[in-house]
């Protein structure tokens, strides 16, 4: 089983967030928030703030977390792989966002998020993140990344730590 954990950021100004389409790789054509894997030796934040640098020029300086999710995938085709991801919004960064060779920038009213074009768990989870909840969702994801189960729930702690099975 391919294991990976992930950090995912949104920054939110006013009444919109920061998404960026993906250019390349993993999850290409899609919008989402900034983030990538954890490297070895890495804590959450540190790969928060790096992937953030890496993929829009932005440095978080201030952020909560708002979201952890469990995403499995086990087909017949492909090696079952699983994902966790550490959701946060950022207020406060320093530099404009700007294109990388991975991800293109753009702000969205919280009111117009293009859940059409996003992850199919999305629209489960980040209306209520935006709202101030805290959220853990669990799902399966088919190997044509259509999801294929959702469970998502507002809970008033996060686990907080990478889970031990990984
Ligand atoms: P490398 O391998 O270095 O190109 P890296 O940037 O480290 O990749 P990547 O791009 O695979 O990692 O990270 C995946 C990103 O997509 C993370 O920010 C988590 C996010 N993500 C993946 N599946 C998601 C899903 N179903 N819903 C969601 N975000 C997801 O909202």
């Amino acid at each position: 089983m391919d294991n990976k954990v992930c950090t995912l950021l949104f920054l939110r100004r006013d009444d919109e967030i920061l998404l960026a389409m993906k250019k390349r790789g993993f999850g290409a054509g899609h919008w989402n928030g900034v983030g990538g894997k954890i490297d070895p030796g890495e804590t959450v934040e540190q790969a928060l703030v790096r992937e953030t640098q890496e993929e829009i020029g932005v440095t978080p300086t201030n952020w909560q977390k708002i979201a952890e999710h469990d995403f499995y995938m086990d087909t017949d085709t492909n090696e079952p792989w699983h994902m966790y991801v550490h959701a946060y919004i950022a207020d406060t960064w320093k530099n404009d966002p700007a294109e990388s060779e991975e991800m293109a920038p753009k702000w969205f009213k919280i009111s117009d998020i293009p859940f059409n074009n996003m992850w199919q768990d999305d629209p489960f989870w980040l209306p209520q993140a935006l709202a101030g909840k805290k959220v853990f969702g669990t799902y399966t994801y088919g190997s044509d990344n259509n999801m294929l189960t959702h469970d998502v729930k507002v809970v008033e702690n996060l686990p907080g730590s990478i889970p031990d099975k990984l």
